[in-house]
């Protein structure tokens, strides 16, 4: 049994995606990131980040202790590895596999996640980031739009790489971005939507929290503000995890 947990994005879709499509049973810990439930020293332990998604494997491979792993690709890549599926096993299958998957969470999704941050959240007045974080995060879907030209998925079989990636193409439209002119990236979209695992996961995780975090111009309040993006989140960080 895996725990996973989770706030309804798209961070923490990518591994429910991946949990359905090999069938390992879990348990599904619910935060709200707007109340900041995250942001308790029991989930540093587990995460000492304080972000989701992060999962506990209570039956790991070596048969020792309950296994906390965080950050979205190391658990795809651990789920992969403990079920042998959706990661290529030859080293040229594998390094590309890797390499898409590592530029999902270095590039297409930390770009997208700072434009979502400049035109949604930050007060008004923020040209620059808007300018400077949009543009970006249309480049970065550039590179996946001109990769789907050459491959049906990004390490040509369907895997990681596609979980990590395809949720952060369902939301371009909240920064302005129109997936019209990405005709790659919308059939590659459908054809990963029409999985059943991966409605099972839309189904499992993405409720009535996930409006809020949908919202086109998000209205916080300071206390919602503070545990996303101020104080509360940030003393998160300078206690020692544990304290
Ligand atoms: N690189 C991390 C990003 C995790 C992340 O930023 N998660 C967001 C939700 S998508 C979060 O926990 N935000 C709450 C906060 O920043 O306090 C991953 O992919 O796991």
């Amino acid at each position: 049994m895996i725990d996973l947990h989770y706030a309804a994005t798209g961070n923490n879709l990518k591994v429910v995606i991946m949990l359905e499509e090999v069938g390992v049973p879990y348990r599904l810990v619910k935060y709200d990131m707007f109340a900041g439930t995250h942001l308790t020293p029991e989930f540093r332990r587990i995460n000492p980040n304080a972000k989701l998604p992060a999962i506990v494997d209570h039956a790991p491979a070596d048969g020792g202790a309950a296994l906390p792993v965080f950050e979205s690709g190391a658990i795809l890549m651990y789920l992969a590895e403990k079920t042998g599926r959706f990661l290529p096993a030859d080293p040229r299958g594998r390094t590309v596999a890797q390499q898409w998957l590592i530029w999902q969470m270095a590039g297409l999704g930390p770009m997208h996640g700072q434009a979502h941050h400049f035109v949604r959240y930050a007060p008004e007045g923020q040209d620059y980031g808007i300018e400077r974080y949009t543009r970006e995060a249309r480049r970065q879907l550039n590179v996946l739009e001109y990769r789907l030209e050459e491959a049906d998925y990004l390490a040509g079989d369907y895997g990681i790489a596609d979980m990590a990636a395809y949720p952060w193409t369902t939301g371009t439209h909240l920064i302005g971005i129109d997936l019209a002119d990405f005709p790659r990236i919308g059939d590659w979209g459908e054809r990963i939507a029409a999985r059943p695992a991966v409605a099972r996961a839309k189904a499992a995780i993405l409720d009535e929290n996930r409006a809020s975090y949908t919202q086109t111009r998000a209205k916080l309040t300071p206390e919602q503000w503070s545990n996303m993006f101020g104080d509360r989140m940030h003393a998160t960080a300078t206690t020692r995890p544990g304290s």
